[in-house]
């Protein structure tokens, strides 16, 4: 494929951010020298964004890593090969597991780690054949309450929820998928999210979107609450009380298929309409409506992003989404056909019926830092996966005593902006025996690393589209070739675990399959495994040019089974307890206080994907830091113009800002986007106006850790808006 004399055109797909928009790339002489999106394909209708095309300038980007660098003890960098590296950095591996047992080597995959679809697999069968349980990844301090202690609490329809194409109405909380291109089935899908939001008004579609912001999605929602900050888990309660008070619940659905629904009514009392406008300072009419255009459906789901996940009570705020869905029924039924029941998993029977709680996927290994926190079972496309909570994982490596972290590998990951708690993840990173990175570019946390090892970025490497398969809307599928041969000393990231194995002499399997540990398998080889039996061969998937609806039979839900039929449990244990604790921290704590008038939330920008971006020319025009969205008459009121210069404080740390005026933000709020910014060291405050601000100093990560995933709260964080010079 690489290699070509004359232009050539190659249909690929966009792993900038996790929306797989198809491409076409020419290439000649192995030179990526054009980008357009591929309006062929079917799904998106030739949709991309600007971040996208970026991608031919981060391939050839002067600063990218195109070797391997190793840390001098004067701090220095030396390049050396990436074999070298390997040998090295397996060497060290082996003497710390050796001094402080397994455990102490953990890996941290990040964000940009699940767009290379093999590293999943091959990281967690090199912990398992390492015996290291610390396995950690951005899924424990995204939305962990959302993919696996949600369901694990209540249990799910294995029928599945309804999803988009058909619902008649969406209730959206803190999620807009218009900039973050991100939702499960049930809101705007990620594939061309304008396009789909257009034909859902259409057809008549009616959304209700939570946001303290006019957001994107907000600004074209039926009804818009604006909801006062970290306030979702007293509004959910509300509009389940009106539901149920109205009567306006399906009573057949309920009766068959769950449990406990008296109990939680009765601890739910509290939240009537007054009461809950008054905590969320919204109008109680507002608050009634959305109830009743909800309820009235008749199809169509809740869904939450990462706003509420961020703010306080994430469990509770899940457990309430999914109660609203249980309690209108807003599942697939018997007959009716699912959209997409996955292209890349084996076929299985869709029964209508409940998948009971599951305990055991909260009670694995315990963190050290508490026993109500540790290992998370999350739902991936690769079916349930134990991980240890990334919330806490400074603290695995700070504490000392057995188990303590020495090791860490930093795969497509920023923790040092991205860890809730920055002063404590930039002491823990320093605390490292070995801190190695696998990474395009000298990101903050590669400052810190021991060894860099330079990364392929996706156009040369094949991928398939695993993340995604089941939350596009039709059975679609896309294999992506290598486009261009890298032509630096860079591996990828699922290589990187293969080589760590053989080196350490262990042997790694990939469903269930042992992987060849002499020669380094082909990613078509490892990519067969983790899709063995899928409904459609990856061999077919393989010889299409580009992404392709697949004609797979239809999936007709079948009707339940007796025998295995479970209840969804709406009062898991702990449940009364939150709801209290909700009800009494509306009254005080998340609300702004004393000196913090301001409560800060979390925002996507549309040109950056987290820290990737601000260093590309194009993206860099559109800003080069991390504004503080303030209301202008929040503005005023302090006198500050919008390019000044101010100073956010919370109770835990400072950091300045660049202020600008937003009237699409709820006024007594700041919206700031995280993953930006210097090291808490000191040097790079003055720089704000050229990289941000980190958000993550503001919190301190055990102000309040959530039961079992540790989720600190980074969103609803109480603040101060200080002038602090003139622009
Ligand atoms: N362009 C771009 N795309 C991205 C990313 C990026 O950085 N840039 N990041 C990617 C990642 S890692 C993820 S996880 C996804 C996330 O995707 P989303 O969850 O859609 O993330 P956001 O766009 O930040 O939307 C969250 C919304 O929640 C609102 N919010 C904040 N606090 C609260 C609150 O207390 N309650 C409620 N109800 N709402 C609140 C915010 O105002 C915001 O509009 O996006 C991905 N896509
Ligand atoms: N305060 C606050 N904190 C948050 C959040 C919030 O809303 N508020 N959101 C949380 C969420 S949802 C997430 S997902 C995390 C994000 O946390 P992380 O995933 O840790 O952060 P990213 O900035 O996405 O890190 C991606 C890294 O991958 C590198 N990279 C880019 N392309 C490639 C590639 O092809 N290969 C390799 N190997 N590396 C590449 C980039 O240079 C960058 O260093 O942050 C979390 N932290
Ligand atoms: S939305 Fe933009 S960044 Fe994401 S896959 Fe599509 S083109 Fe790439
Ligand atoms: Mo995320």
């Amino acid at each position: 494929m690489a290699d070509v004399k004359e232009e050539k055109i190659i249909k690929t797909y966009c792993r900038f951010c996790h929306a797989t928009c198809p491409m076409e790339i020419s290439v000649k002489d192995n030179k990526v020298t054009g980008l357009r999106p591929d309006t062929d394909n079917e799904v998106f209708g030739g949709y991309t964004c600007l971040k996208g095309r970026q991608m031919p300038e981060q391939l050839y980007h002067p600063s990218r890593i195109q070797a391997s660098l190793r840390k001098n003890d004067d701090g220095s960098r030396t390049e050396i090969s990436t074999s070298q590296a390997l040998d090295e950095i397996a060497e060290k591996l082996a003497e710390i597991r050796e001094k402080y047992g397994p455990r102490s080597i953990g890996s941290y995959n990040g964000t940009v780690s699940f767009q290379n679809s093999a590293t999943h697999p091959v990281a967690k069968a090199w912990h398992t054949a390492l015996e290291s349980p610390s396995y950690y990844t951005s899924i424990t301090i995204d939305q962990p309450a959302k993919v696996g202690i949600g369901q694990a609490r209540m249990g799910f329809w294995l029928g599945g929820n309804h999803t988009w194409r058909d619902s008649d109405v969406a209730l959206i909380i803190g999620n807009n998928t218009l900039v973050s291109h991100f939702s499960i089935p049930g809101g705007i899908p990620s594939f061309s999210p304008s396009n789909a939001l257009r034909e859902g008004k259409k057809r008549g579609l009616k959304i209700i979107s939570v946001d303290p912001r006019r957001s994107e999605v907000a600004a074209r929602s039926d009804i818009h609450l604006q909801i006062k900050p970290g306030q979702d888990a007293v509004l959910l309660a509300g509009l389940v009380h009106i539901i149920l008070n109205e009567n306006l619940h399906d009573e057949e659905f309920c009766a068959e298929n769950i449990e406990n629904l008296d109990a939680l009514k009765h601890s739910i009392r509290k939240f009537t309409p007054d009461y809950v406008a008054e905590r969320t300072d919204l109008a109680e009419e507002d608050i009634l409506a959305a109830a009743r255009m909800f309820a009235a459906g008749p199809r169509g789901s809740a869904t939450t992003g990462t706003g509420p996940e961020m703010g306080p009570y994430p469990n509770l705020v899940q457990h309430l989404t999914q109660t609203l869905n249980a309690i209108c029924g807003r599942h697939y039924r018997a007959g009716e056909k699912l959209p997409n029941p996955g292209v890349l998993s084996p076929p299985m029977p869709r029964l209508a019926q409940a998948v009971p709680p599951q305990p055991e996927w909260l009670t694995g290994i315990r963190s050290r830092v508490s026993d109500d926190i540790g290992e998370v079972t999350v739902l991936t496309a690769n079916g349930p996966l134990k991980e240890m909570p990334t919330a806490i994982c400074a603290d695995e490596i700070l504490m000392e005593g057995e188990g303590q972290i020495k090791a860490l590998i930093c795969v497509g990951g920023n923790p040092l902006l991205a860890w809730p708690g920055q002063e404590k993840a930039f002491k823990a990173l320093k605390n490292l025996e070995l801190l190695v990175c696998i990474d395009y570019k000298m990101s903050a946390t590669a400052e810190l690393a021991d060894y860099v090892i330079g990364s392929k970025l996706c156009l040369e490497r094949d991928d398939l589209t695993v993340l995604t398969d089941i939350w596009y809307e039709q059975p679609y599928s896309h294999y992506a070739k290598t486009v261009v041969e890298a032509e630096g000393d860079v591996i990828e990231e699922w290589a990187l675990f293969w080589e760590l194995g053989k080196r350490l002499g262990l042997q790694l399997e990939v469903g269930g399959q042992p992987l060849d540990m002499e020669k380094l398998p082909s990613k078509y080889s490892i990519l067969e495994k983790m899709t063995a039996g899928s409904r459609v061969p990856l061999k077919e998937i393989y010889e299409k040019d580009g992404g392709h609806v697949f004609d797979v039979p239809e999936v007709v839900i079948l009707p339940p089974d007796p025998a295995s039929k479970g209840m969804l449990d709406l009062f898991p244990e702990g449940l009364e307890e939150e709801l209290e604790n909700a009800a009494r921290d509306a009254d005080s704590s998340f609300a702004a206080k004393g000196e913090y008038q301001f409560l800060l939330i979390s925002r996507r920008m549309k040109n950056t994907f987290n820290s990737t971006g601000p260093e590309l020319s194009f993206l860099a025009k559109k800003g080069t830091t991390n504004p503080a969205y303030i209301h202008p008459d929040d503005l005023d009121a302090l006198d500050i113009k919008d390019g000044e210069i101010v100073a956010i404080k919370s109770e835990r740390g400072e950091i300045p800002a660049v202020a600008q005026g937003s009237p699409d933000i709820k006024r007594g709020v700041v919206s700031m986007a995280h993953c930006w910014g210097p090291a808490p060291d000191g040097c790079g405050d003055d720089k704000v106006r050229e990289i941000g601000a980190n958000t993550n100093r503001l919190i301190n990560n055990l102000d309040k850790p959530e039961k079992y995933s540790g989720m600190a709260q980074q969103s609803a964080v109480a603040v101060q808006v200080r002038k602090l010079t003139s622009a």
